[in-house]
């Protein structure tokens, strides 16, 4: 009863209680710039065209988006894990041209385990800045562009129109067979009541793990 005191005081020293559940550390986030006009703010199943850079607790910098790699700024889709869960959490009502700080405890970043560089247990800071903020492909928005007749649904057609469409507008030819499969595979996958449609429901990236 005292340890379950203690945890809840001083959430630091969390880690050294042994045995347990321990409750998630939380996640601290500072925004560092808000830009004046915006347009609009990110919600989960957006995608967000970012900069980031990334340090240990004692400062050192373990990544730059800026300096590494081909130091372009990377998109990612919000809400769907597919960076670490602190991203996820600490990257909502984020305006394009926005910067924030963001504290990430192990819980919410690499964990126990850590990954490549970053060693077991490490407490993350994230200097994120938002250059673009886009419906996700699997928005509510993306539904209603693709849902032609207005129906609340989708039809194999229209998933195939969107595909279609989408091939075009980044440049590629149409390939209808191709359009074929991938309509099959989305169906396979996301049409869980195989009805033969997508509803909204289905459709839209679920959350339920955040
Ligand atoms: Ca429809
Ligand atoms: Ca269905």
């Amino acid at each position: 009863m005292l340890v379950v005191a203690l945890s809840w005081l001083c959430s630091s020293a969390l880690v050294s209680v042994s045995g347990g559940k321990l409750p998630e550390a939380e996640l601290k986030t500072e925004v560092l710039h808000r830009p004046f006009i915006c347009r609009r703010k990110s919600k989960y199943g957006d995608m967000l065209l970012v900069h980031h850079d990334g340090f240990f607790a004692n400062g050192t910098m373990f990544y730059s988006s800026r300096s590494h790699g081909d130091k372009q700024p990377m998109w990612f889709t919000l809400g769907i894990r597919e960076a670490i869960k602190g991203w996820d959490l600490g990257l909502q009502d984020m305006c394009a041209g926005e910067k924030r700080r963001l504290v990430i405890p192990p819980a919410l970043a690499y964990g126990k385990e850590g990954k490549g560089k970053i060693p077991p247990e490490s407490t993350l800071t994230f200097i994120v800045e938002v250059m673009e903020v886009r419906n996700g492909p699997r928005s509510h928005e993306s539904f209603q562009e693709m849902d032609l007749n207005d129906d609340w649904r989708l039809s194999k057609d229209e998933v195939k129109a969107y595909l279609r469409k989408e091939f075009e507008r980044h440049g590629y030819p149409p390939n209808d067979t191709l359009h074929e499969n991938m309509t099959e595979d989305i169906f396979a996958k996301e049409d869980t009541n195989k009805d033969g449609f997508l509803s909204s429901r289905e459709f839209t990236y679920k959350h339920d793990e955040l």
